[in-house]
């Protein structure tokens, strides 16, 4: 890793990027991850890179939901496990929820790098990766359409964070409910998802993780798109704020 100096004014946002790097060089992330990082960073610093109350909910209804859950699954990606491995971990077992990797720029090979982070991390078990039980998601062209059939298929929650946009609508079609973590507001899965929680996902999977420890089983009203609209507020009064005075 390079020697980024503590005391650097962006020192946090370069960890995170360095991770990202780091997982590249590990073929853990695609080349593509790189340029969705840096799609999120972009969107981060418009958030000011801190939790807004609007995620806050969305992290409170997100919990609600994973503790109820009857076969809660947390999709993992490229960029997912090379930011969060251990918290993914962390997050699955107080849920009781499976781990699936499922890729968009999908190779076997990464696959199964990232099923050994994962398993570094803690993760007994970790699906996604055995062909004799994978089935079809229908109405998606993607090779994201491949999952396992004790993963994704079964679930009635499905967690997808840093998702791309084409899964959420088919499972959303098959009846599950869709948790996201997403810095896009505007993204075609922070609208279609049941919850998005607009943050980085380094920052809020922490906060998720302590809410499901704490959370009961009820449900909280929660209402995505009114959240959505209260997040792109957000980032409006974040640039009047910042704007430079002539
Ligand atoms: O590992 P693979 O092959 O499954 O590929 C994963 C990527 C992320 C490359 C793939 O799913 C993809 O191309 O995604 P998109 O379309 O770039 O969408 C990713 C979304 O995640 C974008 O809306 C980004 O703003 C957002 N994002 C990026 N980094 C973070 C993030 N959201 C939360 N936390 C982040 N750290």
């Amino acid at each position: 890793m390079y020697l980024i100096p503590k005391s650097h004014p962006r020192a946090k946002s370069l960890y995170i990027r360095e991770k990202l790097v780091k997982g590249f060089d590990g073929g853990v992330v695609a080349k593509e991850g790189l340029m969705a990082h840096g799609r999120g960073e972009a969107f981060d610093y418009l958030l000011g890179e801190k939790t807004s109350k609007y995620a806050q909910n969305a992290i409170r209804a997100a919990a609600s939901s994973l503790v109820s859950a009857k076969y809660p699954v947390i999709s993992v990606n490229g960029n997912v496990a090379a930011l969060c491995p251990r918290e993914i971990v962390k997050l699955a077992r107080i849920v009781n929820a499976k781990i699936e990797v499922n890729l968009f720029y999908t190779n076997q090979k990464r696959k199964e790098t990232i099923v050994k982070v994962l398993k570094k991390s803690g993760a007994k078990e970790v699906l996604g990766t055995d062909s004799k039980s994978s089935r079809r998601i229908l109405g998606l062209d993607s090779v994201r359409r491949v999952v396992d059939s004790n993963g994704i298929y079964k679930a009635d929650v499905v967690v997808v964070p840093l998702e791309d946009g084409d899964r959420t609508i088919a499972l959303k079609k098959m009846g599950k409910k869709v948790i996201t973590f997403d810095l896009n507001p505007l993204s075609r899965t922070a609208k279609t998802a049941d919850i998005t929680i607009v943050d980085n996902v380094v920052r809020a999977i922490n906060r998720l993780i302590s809410e499901c420890k704490k959370s009961k089983i009820r449900k909280i009203p929660y209402n995505n798109k009114k959240n959505l609209a209260g997040t792109v507020l957000e980032i409006k009064k974040n640039l009047s704020r910042r704007m430079p005075h002539a």
